[in-house]
Parts: structure tokens; sequence; C-alpha cells
């Protein structure tokens, strides 16, 4: 059985969207993050990042149990064990690893550091680099949308990649990104926002603040 560790957050919610989108069996273990459980001794232990999400699968390799505490290296651990969303070989492989490794680099790096300097901003403290990572945002989303053109999802098909991209882009109103400016973007986010999978994914574990 897998148990997941998480926070509806956007990294949270990868992991989340994967496991409802394959259907593999897991339980979920809410991590109270205001309350910094995720830098106690015991989860520090099956995830030295202290970080959320983490999954913990006692059917791991070779039957052993097995942490995997990133959310990109979550993605392709559930992918090959449900053997969904990532190609076993060839161009269509590449390409959803690809688009993997730009979204757990660029989109996620990108987007806390808005999230954080807007945060800051508007509790009145420092945010000097806003402007700069805003401009980065826009270079990112720009890239997004010259590489959906002609495609429903990142990878030709639905794969982690769109998994991985997508809990972050849903936020682009936080980010104060003017979607209408990325209409390959645009279209993407209500193709995988319609999947009854991803919205369930979303709301895992439950927040009672409407985040
Ligand atoms: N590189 C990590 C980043 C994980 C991450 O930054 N998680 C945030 C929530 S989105 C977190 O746990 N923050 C709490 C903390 O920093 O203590 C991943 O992709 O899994």
């Amino acid at each position: 059985m897998i148990t997941l560790y998480s926070k509806a957050t956007s990294n949270g919610r990868k992991a989340s969207i994967m496991l409802e989108e394959t259907g593999l069996e897991y339980t979920v273990r809410p991590m109270a993050l205001e309350k910094k459980e995720q830098k106690e001794d015991w989860y520090l232990a099956i995830n030295p990042n202290g970080r959320v999400p983490c999954i913990v699968d006692d059917d791991g390799a070779g039957g052993d149990e097995v942490s995997v505490f990133e959310s990109g290296a979550i993605l392709q651990y559930l992918a090959e064990k449900s053997g969904k969303f990532l190609p076993k070989e060839g161009a269509a492989r590449i390409e959803t690893l690809n688009w993997l490794y730009f979204a757990a680099g660029h989109i996620t790096h990108t987007g806390l550091c808005v999230h954080w300097q807007v945060r800051n901003r508007d509790a009145g403290e420092e945010h000097a680099h806003l402007d700069m990572w805003q401009e980065e945002n826009n270079r990112v989303y720009g890239v997004l949308n010259r590489g959906l053109e002609g495609r429903g999802y990142l990878a030709g098909d639905i794969s982690i990649a769109d998994f991985a991209a997508y809990p972050w882009i849903y936020r682009y109103d936080m980010q104060e990104i003017e979607l209408d400016r990325y209409p390959n973007v645009r279209d993407w986010l209500a193709r995988v926002g319609e999947r009854p999978a991803v919205q369930r994914g979303l709301q895992i574990p439950p927040r009672d603040d409407g985040f």
C-alpha cells in the first residue's frame, strides 16, 4: 500500500492528481506544514528535504519498502508502477521527460519564487526581486505556449509532464499572469482541468481555506 504524506499545495497536488489518475490504492497522511510537522525527525527520516509531498510504498522495488520524496520522482515512480502516463521507450518517452524536467526545474522554481515574493509584498515585507521573477515567469509561460502549439498536451498525449505543470499553472492568478497572452496555455489548462481525477486530486488532502 502507498502512503501519501502531503498537503494540497502545488507540489503536493502533483502526487495526489497522479494517484487519482492511475487508480493505484493509497492512503493519505495530511501534513500540518504550519506546525512544521515536515521538519520533525520521523518525517526527515523518510524525506530528508523536509517538504511535501512524499510517498512511502511498502511494496516498492523488489517488494521492499521505498520512500520517494521529490514530486517529479514521485510522478515517474507512479508512472512506472502503474504503466500509465509515461511511454516505456522511444521519442515519446524522451519528450515526456523533457517537459517533466522543465516543470520540475523552471515552472516549479519560478512559480515558488513569485508566490513567495507576492506574499511578502502583500504583507508589506521585502520583495525586491518580484519584477525579475515575474519577468522570468512570463518567459516560462511563453515556453509552454510555444511547446503547446498544435498539441493537446505537453508531450502530445496526456502524461506526467502535464500533471507536473498543471498545479503551478492553475495558480496563474496568484502569479498575476495575464493568461490571454498565452492562448495555448489557457486552452491546455481548461483541457487538463476538466479531468475528474485532476479535480479530485486538487482537493487531496482537503483544505479548509479554499486555496
Ligand atoms: N522540490 C520539491 C519541492 C517541495 C516543496 O517546496 N514543497 C512545499 C509545498 S509546495 C513545502 O513542503 N513547503 C514547506 C516547507 O518549506 O517547509 C518537490 O518538487 O517535491
